[in-house]
């Protein structure tokens, strides 16, 4: 059966849309930030010979529960602000087997390149947001300016960075009930941040890197998308308003209010 043109899939359609407008919101220069999205192996297929392997790329590490699965994923030193003139060169689609230990390559990094460094923490990050969450496909890394700024200044206490994050905007807590956690500073690119992120990935969506960046967590683009630049927003109202003498508050009886009308509920123990 002769198979449908991969630059018109949607998922890669929505995926270059996602990284270029990542970019255009100043989150990911140079190299910065990477992108997963899980995708259905029966999708694939409709675009890719699937037995036809590019190459093997060992990952140096295991997820036994992601055997068998296909994500498409951001290459490692790409530039966002390249990938939608080049998504070929930028982005490939691999299959993991061996238990996590081996991905192959199907499509994509025509350069000889590979997926991103952060590898680990993105596959161990999905293998745990899918226990808590079976519809998850996302997850997504970048660096905005006003969370990696907030990390310099605020208590990296996660109920605390939590709450502050949700009274700079009234809608933080609907769109992010279960709070933010936070890692403090490590080495990226390595197994034991995606270890720790995976960890942190059990009751959040949204884990900050200390003085690097955000992980965000979701069932589509567009919704890791717009976590990412709802706290960011948080961030923002937060970094203009933190030198000034605060007049104005919201309460806890206000997040108790918006539980009650948008049928959310905030982390245990994080409202008084
Ligand atoms: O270079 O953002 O964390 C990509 C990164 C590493
Ligand atoms: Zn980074």
């Amino acid at each position: 059966m002769s198979k449908m043109d991969i630059l018109k899939a949607p998922f890669l359609i929505e995926m270059v849309r996602t990284v270029t407008n990542m970019y255009n919101h100043g989150w990911d220069e140079r190299n910065g930030g990477n992108v997963s999205l899980m995708l259905d192996g029966h999708e694939v297929e409709k675009y890719l010979e699937v037995e036809k392997v590019l190459r093997v790329i060992p990952t140096g590490f295991s997820e036994p529960s992601l055997d068998g699965k296909y994500f498409l994923v951001t290459g490692t030193g790409k530039y966002f602000k390249n990938v939608q003139y080049a998504p070929d060169v930028n982005l490939g689609i691999v299959r993991l087997k061996e238990d996590g230990s081996n991905a192959e390559l199907l499509w994509g990094f025509t350069d000889g390149g590979q997926f991103t460094s952060e590898f680990p923490a993105h596959m161990m990050s999905h293998a745990q947001r899918l226990k808590v969450d079976p519809e998850n496909r996302v997850v997504m890394h970048c660096h905005p300016a006003n969370l990696l700024a907030m990390t310099f200044v605020h208590d990296l206490d996660e109920r605390a960075f939590t709450r502050t994050l949700w009274q700079m905007c009234t809608e933080c807590i609907v769109v992010f009930p279960d709070g933010v956690n936070v890692l403090p500073w490590m080495l990226c690119g390595t197994n034991e941040i995606g270890k720790a992120t995976a960890e942190k990935m059990k009751t959040a969506r949204l884990c900050i890197w200390a003085m690097h960046g955000v992980y965000g967590a979701g069932k589509d683009l567009d919704e890791a998308f717009g976590l990412v630049e709802t706290a960011e927003k948080a961030a923002e109202i937060y970094m203009k308003i933190a030198h000034l003498p605060r007049i104005n508050n919201m309460t806890d009886d206000n997040f108790h209010q918006l539980e009650k009308r948008f049928g959310v509920k905030a982390r245990e123990g994080y409202l008084n």
